[in-house]
């Protein structure tokens, strides 16, 4: 069964959202394998988001995503990533479909609500970044 590691971000977590969001992740069959309440230092935050470092959005980002609490999840479904990633729409909830987690929650492109990794091989580092594989429930 394919992984991906999803994020309730600060946003979210502040506009009571977790729960919406929880119920979502039942409905959709996701097998829950870990779930951590926590919060990023920024210098956690600059190394999940390392990828981007280049990018103009860099900084802010990394301040926002440490601002606050967030509920980091270890998710599994045939076609985990995508599965995510469709339900959670485009980056920008301005451009994500009706229904779409982010279209529902998300306040800006940058506030926006849930994070999803990108690919299953970016879902084992990110997991691995969150959880031990034995804090991970497997069956
Ligand atoms: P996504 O995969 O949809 O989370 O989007 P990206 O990987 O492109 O971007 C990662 C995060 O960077 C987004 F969730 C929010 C933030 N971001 C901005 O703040 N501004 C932008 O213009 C693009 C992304």
């Amino acid at each position: 069964m394919e992984r991906t590691l999803i994020i309730v971000k600060p946003d979210a977590v502040r506009n009571r959202h977790m729960g919406d969001i929880i119920k979502r992740i039942e409905q959709e069959n996701f097998t829950i394998l870990g779930i951590r309440y926590t919060k990023l230092s920024l210098d956690q935050a600059r190394e999940f988001y390392a990828v981007h470092k280049e990018r103009p959005f860099y900084g802010s980002l990394c301040s926002f995503m440490s601002q606050g609490p967030i509920l980091v999840a270890a998710l599994a479904a045939e076609g985990a990533v995508q599965k995510w990633r469709t339900l959670i729409g485009a980056t920008d909830p301005a451009e994500a479909a009706d229904g779409t987690i982010r279209k529902l929650f998300a306040e800006s492109k940058e506030a926006n609500a849930v994070h999803g990794s990108d690919s299953p091989e970016n879902a084992k580092n990110e997991i691995a970044f969150f959880f031990k594989e034995s804090d991970l429930v497997s069956g």
